[in-house]
């Protein structure tokens, strides 16, 4: 008979979770509340413990009363969940606190929606602390009416929520040629998700009334870097959103409060935060953030300016790098899947390294520009292997190996726009590791 182990037999979350297993001890009680759980939901594939084992003691819990409750007190998660937060690189040394990546944990993240705390951050100058009550928005240049705007104007037009992802251009930039990143929140965390709940920026554009020459539009932010981008007009008439609310609540600090650029599928870069002045023009501005960073090297020795789009990409999150697998047996293999450009139509799924290559299944909802998961049963025999996923969006663009976009781009050195299908390996013992190369 196959040895069958599965995550919910061992820990709620995830048997391989490193971080996980190293506070194990203390959570004893939680590993025998999941072991009723595990057995109860999934006693049909994955019996964790035969029914005379599972049988239930009256818990401490059960006998007295619980701590006081705080009714007035913004909720935070579970003590025991302390491991699960965003974290730095461990491939680049930083020796300052303003400009830098903060990591999504993706490996830990359930359905679709990065909370609030854990969504992915990048800064160039620190976070600002911006009054609402104190900021304006302007918008000038090649309009027939100059506009100022404080929140409280903005927060009566009509307001649009999307479920949308972000990734960052930088997303696995580290991880070109070589295995640098060891872990999935390394190589894949500057990707989130949230509902984003703002106003059309077309609203107030046509409220200023569009010279017809207008073709850019620039966006800047109120903080140390004055962080700015230039951005075609079209984008800008068919779905930028002025956003102010994420997942239900105001924007953190550090994600924008209180008002941020946000255009779906394209980089995170020009999602500008902290927004102070859109000015309209006939031509972009050539920033240095156009320029000097955010271009990508070609082969001819050019550079490629404005290459918004986030391509089609995936990546397997579980197993991933840092992983154990606990011996032979039925895994389920999970992922997500994304596209700039659509909405995901397929993933295949591969565990022999690209030799054969699977259907997996999508789990709803499946939405326009916005994180897909999936699915894959794999039977581990126990030898060692490699795990990667290829996803093709609603364009029918199938998501590249490194190898093919070498031929088209230069990609080593600290290039952008990283959508290359993405290896692990398990070897004999379970381990799980990059294998990018
Ligand atoms: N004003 C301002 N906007 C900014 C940045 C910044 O440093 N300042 N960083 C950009 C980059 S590179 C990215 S990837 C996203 C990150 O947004 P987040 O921190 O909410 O995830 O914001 C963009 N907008
Ligand atoms: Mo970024």
């Amino acid at each position: 008979m196959t040895h069958l182990v599965h995550p919910v037999s061992k820990g709620i979350c995830s048997q391989y979770d490193a971080d996980r297993l190293e506070s194990e001890q203390r959570r004893t009680f939680l590993r025998n509340s999941a072991l009723f759980t595990g057995a109860a939901l999934t006693a049909s594939a994955f019996s964790a413990a035969p029914a005379s084992a599972a049988k239930l003691a009256v818990s401490q819990s059960n006998k007295e009363m619980g701590r006081e409750i705080e009714p007035e007190a913004y909720g935070m998660p579970s003590k025991f969940e302390s491991h699960v937060k965003r974290r730095r690189t461990d491939v680049l040394k930083n020796k300052q606190h303003w400009s830098d990546w903060s990591m999504t944990p993706i490996h830990q993240q359930p359905g679709i929606v990065t909370p609030n705390g854990l969504f992915y951050e990048r800064h160039h100058a620190g976070t600002p602390d911006i009054n609402p009550d104190e900021h304006a928005l302007v918008i000038h240049g090649m309009v027939k009416q100059p506009l100022k705007f404080s929140m409280n104007d903005l927060m009566r037009y009509r307001a649009v929520s999307n479920f949308n992802f972000m990734e960052c251009s930088g997303n696995t930039l580290t991880d070109w040629q070589q295995a640098k990143a060891t872990t999935v929140q390394q190589s894949h965390g500057l990707l989130s998700c949230a509902q984003w709940t703002g106003v059309p920026v077309s609203t107030l554009l046509d409220e200023a009334g569009l010279d017809p020459a207008a073709k850019w539009v620039l966006f800047e932010g109120a903080d140390g870097s004055a962080h700015a981008r230039s951005v075609p007009i079209e984008k800008c008439m068919t779905d930028t959103v002025l956003a102010y609310a994420m997942n239900g609540e105001m924007l953190r600090p550090e994600n924008g409060y209180p008002l941020r650029a946000f255009m779906p599928g394209w980089e995170g870069n020009v999602c500008v935060k902290w927004l102070r002045r859109i000015k309209v023009s006939d031509k972009p501005w050539h920033l240095r953030s156009e320029t000097a960073r955010y271009t990508d090297p070609m082969p001819d020795g050019k550079w490629r300016q404005f290459s918004m789009i986030m391509e089609c990409k995936s990546v397997i999150t579980r197993p991933s790098g840092g992983m154990m697998l606990q011996g032979p047996g039925t895994y389920e293999i999970e992922g997500f899947a994304w596209s700039g450009n659509g909405s995901v139509k397929a993933v295949d799924v591969t565990t022999d390294g690209g030799v054969t290559w699977h259907q997996a299944d999508l789990e709803g909802p499946v939405l326009d520009r916005c994180l897909t998961r999936f699915r894959h049963t794999w039977e581990w025999k126990g030898g060692p292997a490699k795990i990667a996923s290829r996803a093709v969006d609603s364009t029918n663009y199938v998501q590249p190996t490194v190898a093919d976009i070498a031929k088209q781009r230069f990609t080593s050195g600290f290039v952008q726009h990283h959508n290359g299908i993405f290896p692990w390996s398990v070897s004999e013992n379970g381990e799980v590791k990059n294998a990018i190369a």
